[in-house]
C-alpha cells in the first residue's frame, strides 16, 4: 500500500524491515547477485548515518560556516560540503565495489587508491545538497546514483563511465535530513522510504512503494528570479498561480534545497521547477548527480522530469558537472508546465 505508516521497531508489528534487509530480500531474487550491490549500499546508508550525526550536532561541533574555499561551480564551500564529501570518498572508495566516483565538489573523476580492487559500479553523488540552509538549520540532503561501468572490468575506471544518461542508472536515492533522518532509493521497480532510528542505528521502512500523485496543488521554484526568465515561464508561472476553470490556485512552497522541495513533490505531489534564466542559462541545477538521480526516482514513483525540450533520463551527458533545466514532479503538473511554458 502506498505511503504505508511506520514499520519501524516502534510500529505495532515489528517486523524490523532495515534498509539493508529490504535489498538483501530483493537481490536473493536475482541469479545475477554477487552481493556487491548490497555491500554499496550498505557503505552509502554507514556514510549517510555520519553525516547526518554531524549534521544533527552542527551547531555543536564547530562545523557551520565555511571552508574558505571555491568549488569548481564557483561556489562557497562549507564545512559540511567538505566532511560530506569525504566521509562518502573514505567510506566507499576501499569497498572493492567501485571503479569511479563523480562529486559535486571535486573537479575530476575521484579514482580509487593504488593498491585496491576495482568494482563493477560507478557512484556519483551531491554530498550534501541545499548547501545554504546548513547554518539555519533548515532540511539539506545528499543525492547519489549508481551505474554498472561500460570500460572493461578490472582496471580503473575513468569519465566516460560517468558520463552515462540516466536511464541507465542502476539505483537512485536521496538522503534527507531534516525533522527526521530519511533514505529514499529506487532500483526502478518503486521506490521505499526508511526512517532512520537514532536510538537503534539503523534506517526502518516507513514508507513502501511510494507513488506520486498524479496532479497535485504546489509549485516550487525560486520566484525572485522571475525578471530573468524567458516569457513563457513567466507566463507559466502567472497561470498556475490564478485560479483556473475548477481548480483553485496552486500554492507556492519553496525550501531551496532541491532533496527537500522534491521529497515534499514526491509525496504530497505538485511540481518542482528550476528553469534556464538569463543567469543560469542552462538552468543552475546539474544533471548527473542532482537532477538525472531525482528524475528516476521520481519517474518510478509514476511522475515526470523533462528539461523542457527532453525527457531528463534521456541526455547523453558531455560533462561531468554539466547543468540542466529542470520541470519536475506529477505527470498531470508537469504536461501543464511544457506546455505553457515551452510552446
Ligand atoms: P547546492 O548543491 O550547491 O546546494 O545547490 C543546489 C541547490 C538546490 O538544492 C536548490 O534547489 C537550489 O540550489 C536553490 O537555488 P536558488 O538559491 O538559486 O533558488
Ligand atoms: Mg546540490
Amino acid at each position: 500500500m502506498a505511503n504505508t505508516p511506520s514499520l519501524g521497531p516502534a510500529g505495532p508489528s515489528l517486523p524490523g524491515m532495515t534498509l539493508e534487509r529490504h535489498i538483501l530480500d530483493r537481490q536473493r531474487s536475482n541469479p545475477e547477485a554477487t552481493g556487491d550491490f548490497t555491500r554499496l549500499f550498505h557503505q552509502i546508508s554507514l556514510a549517510a548515518k555520519i553525516i547526518g550525526s554531524r549534521v544533527s550536532r552542527a551547531g555543536l561541533s564547530g562545523v557551520l560556516g565555511t571552508t574558505g574555499k571555491i568549488n569548481v561551480q564557483g561556489e562557497v564551500v562549507a564545512k559540511l560540503d567538505d566532511f560530506a564529501n569525504n566521509t562518502l570518498v573514505s567510506v566507499v572508495q576501499y569497498g572493492g565495489q567501485v571503479c569511479v566516483m563523480g562529486s559535486e565538489e571535486v573537479e575530476e573523476p575521484i579514482p580509487i587508491p593504488e593498491g585496491f580492487p576495482c568494482g563493477k559500479y560507478v557512484l556519483q553523488f551531491d554530498p550534501l545538497d541545499g548547501s545554504g540552509n546548513i547554518d539555519i538549520n533548515a532540511s539539506i540532503g545528499t543525492i547519489f546514483s549508481i551505474h554498472k561501468r561500460v570500460t572493461p572490468s578490472g582496471g580503473p575506471g575513468t569519465l566516460e563511465d560517468l558520463l552515462q544518461p540516466g536511464r541507465d542508472i542502476v539505483a537512485a536515492g536521496y538522503v534527507i535530513y531534516g525533522s527526521s533522518n530519511m533514505l529514499v532509493y529506487s532500483t526502478g521497480d518503486g521506490v521505499h522510504g526508511f526512517t532512520y532510528d537514532p536510538g537503534v542505528g539503523e534506517f526502518f521502512l516507513s514508507h513502501e512503494n511510494i507513488r506520486v500523485p498524479e496532479r497535485g496543488n504546489t509549485y516550487s521554484i525560486n520566484e525572485g528570479n522571475y525578471h530573468k526568465w524567458a516569457p513563457g515561464v513567466q507566463e507559466w508561472v502567472n497561470w498556475i498561480k490564478s485560479p483556473q476553470d475548477g481548480r483553485a490556485a496552486y500554492g507556492h512552497r519553496y525550501i531551496g534545497a532541491m532533496v527537500a522541495d522534491l521529497h515534499r513533490t514526491l509525496l504530497r505531489g505538485g511540481i518542482f521547477v528550476y528553469p534556464a534564466d538569463k543567469k543560469n542559462v542552462n538552468g543552475k541545477l546539474r544533471l548527473l548527480y542532482e537532477a538525472s538521480p531525482m528524475a528516476f526516482i521520481v519517474e518510478a514513483a509514476g511522475g515526470a522530469a523533462h528539461t523542457g525540450t527532453e525527457r531528463v533520463l534521456d541526455v547523453v551527458p558531455t560533462e561531468l558537472h554539466q547543468r540542466t533545466p529542470l520541470y519536475i514532479g506529477s505527470r498531470a503538473d508537469v504536461e501543464d508546465a511544457l506546455r505553457i511554458a515551452h510552446d
